[in-house]
């Protein structure tokens, strides 16, 4: 059993979504306006639809906060949906009155569908949308900032941005990314927050301003060609210490289960560590990472071409993980499909979409990522309170750091103030 298990219900149009993080140890710092602050920023982006202009989430938090600190209770949390009033009937849990109204028979390439319908054996597939839709993401965001609190308060950070989109690749090398896999920068010099910022000033989360232009063009000539776009986003979370996951089993490997909560966030169909599919068309030496050792540094790398994973295991260097999202499946362009009520051939075609959601995914991905990483933080320095689990944190470190194998302050100073 995980550490921290979480659980979110609730569907696009329904009253309302909510969620469930439970294992949170007592004492992380906690208010609703931080979770609302990620919230927003998962609605914000180029190339969202009219969705986002009616929704506006705000979070309230139902449980398992006390006094701005965590409880070590079950932390609940509800964002109600805005477009509600206008579903309440078609929606409505108790009887509907106006059977028919915006009932779908018709699966759209690329949904859920399809798939969902046959298997629970729904002739309404609006019963499968309503949970397979993308809103569903909200609540992961929501339990992600809970994640993202208690990995803050160890002195890990989490960044995310998009890298392509389309044709367009952003210019990685021209930016100098400290924690660019392939040129092996080291984590020290990252400026976290300064990163941060910079990516929020762009609107599709994008770091190079000429490849953000031609990416903005791209989703501009699919709108208007009634076309979707997808894209590829980069999540990086440094300051992570070495050891989390394990090489023992297979369940237990760190990689395998970042790729499973990357690869579960909706429209995702690639995910890759540091060079990723680069590596299989590599030889050995051009791939590993090598291991040097001095005294004011302890045991460092040079390169981060893994990814910050080695044996399912955390090595000590920044996380990168890099998640591929197909285009849109919601085309306003019509795309083939058969009517399930009638089995003819019908042109699956809907007006209300978004056009591209990938400004949003890093946000998604960095919740993840958060959630994923806080699990095993508490797995290895599982306590029932924060100063528990920094003490138990503070004395590996230590410990490492004793024979030599970090450096004597410590990699990462533990924010005590958080
Ligand atoms: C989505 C379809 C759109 C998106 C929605 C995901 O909603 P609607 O069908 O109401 O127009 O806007 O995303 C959100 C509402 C959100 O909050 O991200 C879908 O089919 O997945």
């Amino acid at each position: 059993m995980p550490s921290l298990r979480w659980f979110t219900a609730g569907e696009s149009h329904g009253p309302g979504l909510t969620a469930i993080v439970e294992g949170m140890p007592a004492g992380v710092p906690l208010t609703a306006d931080q979770i609302t602050y990620q919230l927003r920023r998962r609605q914000l982006g180029y190339g969202r639809g009219k969705r986002q202009q009616i929704e506006q989430d705000t979070v309230e938090i139902l449980g398992g906060v006390r006094d701005g600190r965590t409880l070590g209770s079950p932390i609940a949390m509800l964002v109600r949906n805005k477009d509600w009033p206008n579903w309440e009937n078609i929606m409505s849990v108790g009887p509907i009155t106006e059977p028919g109204k915006r009932t779908l028979t018709r699966p759209r390439p690329g949904h859920a569908d399809l798939a969902g319908g046959l298997k629970y054996g729904h002739e309404d597939l609006r019963n499968v949308l309503e949970r397979s839709s993308a809103r569903e993401t909200a609540m992961r965001v929501a339990a992600g900032t809970v994640a993202r609190q208690l990995l803050k308060a160890l002195g890990i950070e989490i960044f995310g941005h998009v890298i392509e989109v389309g044709p367009v690749r952003a210019e990685t090398e021209r930016f100098r990314q400290p924690w660019d896999a392939l040129k092996g920068e080291r984590v020290q010099t990252v400026d976290v927050p300064a990163l941060q910022a910079a990516i929020e000033e762009s609107d599709l989360r994008v770091l190079d301003p000429e490849a953000e232009k031609a990416m903005k063009q791209f989703i501009d000539e699919a709108r208007d060609s009634l076309d979707s776009v997808g894209g590829i986003f980069e999540v990086v979370a440094v300051g992570v210490p070495p050891g989390l996951g394990s090489h023992v089993q297979w369940d237990r490997r760190l990689d395998g289960l970042i790729a499973q909560a990357m690869m579960s966030i909706q429209a995702m169909k690639g995910v890759s560590f540091g060079i990723g599919f680069q590596a299989g068309r590599l030889v050995g030496s051009q791939v590993q990472d090598e291991i040097f050792w001095s005294r004011e540094r302890g045991l460092y790398r040079e390169t981060n071409r893994l990814g910050g994973l080695e044996g399912g295991m955390t090595n000590g260097e920044p996380v990168v993980v890099r998640v591929a999202m197909k285009p849109i499946p919601t085309l306003r362009k019509p795309l083939r499909s058969v009517d399930l009520a009638t089995l003819t051939p019908f042109d699956a075609a809907r007006e209300r979409s978004d056009t591209a959601a990938i400004a949003a995914t890093p946000v998604i991905g960095e919740a993840m990522l958060a959630l994923v990483l806080a699990d095993a933080c508490l797995d290895k320095f599982g306590g029932d309170s924060l100063k528990e689990v920094q003490r138990n944190y503070r004395a590996y470190l230590a410990e490492l750091a004793e024979r030599g194998w970090l450096p004597a302050e410590g990699r990462q100073p533990l924010d005590q103030e958080a």
